[in-house]
C-alpha cells in the first residue's frame, strides 16, 4: 500500500534530508573542538543515513500501523540515523557527554543499552534529539537517532542483523542463545580492552 500523500512524503523527506546534513556538520564540529582541546579523537568512524522507505515500510507493517505519513513522523524515531563507532567503552560515553552538553540539539531521550543489553544481547548507547534546521521562515526540529558503540558492538550487531535478514522469521533458539553467549564475551573483551587504555595511559602521560 502507498503512503497516502506524495507531497507530503516528499517535503517531509527533504527535511529528514536538510537535519541530516546540520547533524553531519554540527556533529564533526563538535568532535573537531574536542580533539582539539583534548589532543585525541574518541572516534573511529561514523556514518549518517536516511532510512530507506522499504524499511520504513517494513517497520510501521510491524508495528501494525497504516501506512501514512503522520504515522512515519510519529512513530519511526530514526528516520535520520548517525552511528559513530569508538575503539573504547569510555570513549562512547565521552561522546554521549559532548552530545548532551551541547546547546545545537535538544535531547528527547537516551537508552543505555551498554549498561542494560537488550534481550537480544544487543549493546549500543542511543541518543533521541531533535535537529534544529532553519528554514525560510521558520525553524523545524525534526529528530535524529545516534547510536553510539564501541567496534565490537558494531562488529556483533552488523552480524545480527545480517541473521534477521536472512531468516524468514524470528532468530531459532539455539542461535539466540550463541548470539547471546557471543555478546557477553564481546562485552567483557570490550570492558578488558578499556583497562588496557587505562594502563596504556599510565605510560604515555
Ligand atoms: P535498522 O535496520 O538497523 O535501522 P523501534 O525503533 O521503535 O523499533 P525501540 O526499541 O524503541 O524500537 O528502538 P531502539 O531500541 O532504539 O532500536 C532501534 C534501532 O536499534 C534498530 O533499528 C537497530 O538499528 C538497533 N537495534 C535494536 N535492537 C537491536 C538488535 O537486537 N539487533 C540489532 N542488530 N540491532 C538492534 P531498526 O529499524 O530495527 O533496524
Amino acid at each position: 500500500m502507498p503512503f497516502n500523500n506524495e507531497n507530503d512524503l516528499k517535503d517531509v523527506m527533504l527535511k529528514y534530508s536538510f537535519a541530516k546534513k546540520v547533524l553531519e556538520t554540527e556533529l564533526s564540529i563538535l568532535i573537531d573542538e574536542y580533539e582539539f582541546n583534548n589532543g585525541y579523537n574518541p572516534v573511529e568512524h561514523i556514518k549518517y543515513r536516511i532510512k530507506t522507505m522499504e524499511s520504513a515500510t517494513k517497520k510501521l507493517a510491524k508495528k501494525n500501523l497504516e501506512l501514512t505519513v503522520s504515522n512515519l513522523v510519529r512513530y519511526i524515531n530514526d528516520m535520520v540515523g548517525v552511528r559513530i563507532v569508538c575503539s573504547f567503552i569510555s570513549d562512547v560515553y565521552k561522546i554521549v557527554d559532548i552530545i548532551k552538553s551541547s546547546k545545537q540539539f535538544i535531547v528527547k531521550n537516551e537508552s543505555d543499552y551498554i549498561k542494560n543489553p537488550k534481550d537480544s544481547g544487543y549493546t549500543s548507547y542511543h541518543i533521541n534529539i531533535l535537529v534544529p534546521v532553519h528554514l525560510f521562515d521558520k525553524t523545524e526540529y525534526i529528530e535524529a537517532e545516534i547510536q553510539i558503540r564501541t567496534v565490537a558492538m558494531d562488529c556483533w550487531a552488523s552480524i545480527d542483523h545480517k541473521l534477521r535478514y536472512k531468516l524468514p522469521s524470528t532468530i531459532p533458539e539455539p542461535l539466540e542463545q550463541e548470539m547471546l553467549l557471543r555478546a557477553e564475551e564481546m562485552l567483557d573483551m570490550d570492558k578488558k580492552m578499556d583497562m588496557l587504555n587505562d594502563l596504556l595511559k599510565k605510560y604515555i602521560n
